[in-house]
């Protein structure tokens, strides 16, 4: 009797601490996942919370139990004796069996409930073609008269199916956004799809998470997920641009300023007359100059631009919101690029 009460003793302080454990785990949860911008993201999320909650559970279960064994059959000095011989415990059998299977099964359940909701389209979904090629992703939205654009932007609150290619002479790749959950493989040959609704404004990688050659770790691109309103305006100005002459070439360095300024998506965001661009998602980049003079605190308006340019969400324009120019040109441009870009946006494109 007196080592069954023991072991529910031990079976109901080691629960107890699973439970806190799993309600601090819950609460201090580190940020070891990106952001979730998505409805999809925050389902996987829930379940992930779940998996974490009653994996501590049984965690402190187990080790609670074995901490517990190892002190109170611990052999005692001068005790040479074997131990005890033990043969099966049916009623333990079956505890530990049936618990497993319950938890298993529920979680299956869960998950399958989770990939059906997640893999279900709506009516009135959007689509957009994805290409996957050494070392570069590209988008078209084919039900938007075909537009082709560098980055990627997205209307917040709308699904959308991406299908996914890569050419027949190219090589597998993997198509991962982290903050939206989602990665699908881009098999040459072989079209995939798979699905997100963004919801989140802001900007998040998108990579490739197939090793595909040399150039794998820069196959590196932009998700901008703006308001719906924007988003029309930043698509009608990707059309606009698709027909537009390519910018005018003069002067030294200007003309590569000119290529990574539509190249890097900027066209898209920013009216800028000399490159034709006449995006309104950002400020007007014909003023800089003043901008920089208003903004700058002190800075020269180089200094400004460049800090615009690297690290956005520094000092926001009146009248636009944070969060929406990427924030990433300050990796993915070589400092020479931003360099040109400073002086081709300050000297209103040479
Ligand atoms: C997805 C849209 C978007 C893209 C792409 C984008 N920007 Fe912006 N940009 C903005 C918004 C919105 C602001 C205003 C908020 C702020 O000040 O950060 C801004 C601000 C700026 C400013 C400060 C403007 C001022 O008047 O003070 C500069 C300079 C700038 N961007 C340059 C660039 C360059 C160069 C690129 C390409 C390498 C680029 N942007 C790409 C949206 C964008
Ligand atoms: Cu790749």
């Amino acid at each position: 009797m007196r080592s069954v009460s023991a072991f529910a003793k031990v079976g109901i302080s080691t629960l107890v601490a699973g439970a806190i454990g799993a309600v601090l785990a819950a609460w201090w949860l580190p940020d070891w996942l990106p952001p979730a911008a998505g409805i999809e993201a925050d389902r996987e999320d829930t379940l992930y919370l779940w998996l974490l909650v009653v994996s501590a559970v049984i965690f402190c279960t187990v080790v609670g139990f074995l901490g517990y064994s190892m002190w109170k059959f611990r052999a005692r000095p001068g005790d040479m004796s074997d131990g005890a011989p033990i043969h099966g415990h049916t009623g333990l059998e079956i505890i530990w069996t049936v618990i497993p299977i319950i938890i298993v099964l529920g979680f299956a359940v869960a998950a399958t409930i989770v990939l059906n909701k997640n893999e279900s389209l709506k009516q009135g979904h959007m689509v957009v073609n994805v290409t996957g090629r050494q070392f570069a992703w590209s988008f078209t939205f084919p039900k938007r008269g075909h537009v082709h654009t560098g980055i990627l932007a997205l209307p917040a609150g709308r699904q959308v199916e991406f299908r996914l290619h890569a050419p027949d002479t190219d090589v597998i790749h993997s198509f991962k956004i982290p903050a939206l959950r989602i990665g699908e493989d881009v098999v040459p040959g072989t079209p995939t799809t798979v699905d997100a609704t963004p919801t989140r404004l802001g900007t998040y990688a998108i990579v490739c998470a197939e090793l595909c050659g040399i150039g794998h770790s820069q196959m590196r691109n932009i998700l901008v997920v703006m308001k719906p309103d924007d988003w029309n305006r930043w698509l009608a100005q990707q059309k606009k641009l698709a027909k537009a002459p390519p910018p005018s070439q003069s002067g030294n360095g200007t003309t590569d300023a000119a290529a990574t300024f539509s190249s890097a998506g900027c066209s898209g965001c920013h009216t800028f007359k000399p490159a034709n661009a006449a995006g309104t998602v950002g400020p007007d980049l014909d003023n800089l100059t003043a901008d920089a003079a208003k903004y700058g605190k002190g800075e020269t308006a180089e200094q400004y631009v460049r800090e615009s340019i690297v690290d956005p969400d520094k000092v926001i324009v009146s009248g636009f919101q944070p969060g929406v120019m990427p924030t990433t040109f300050g990796t993915s441009l070589s400092s020479a690029q931003i360099d040109a870009l400073v002086s081709y946006l300050l000297k209103g494109g040479g």
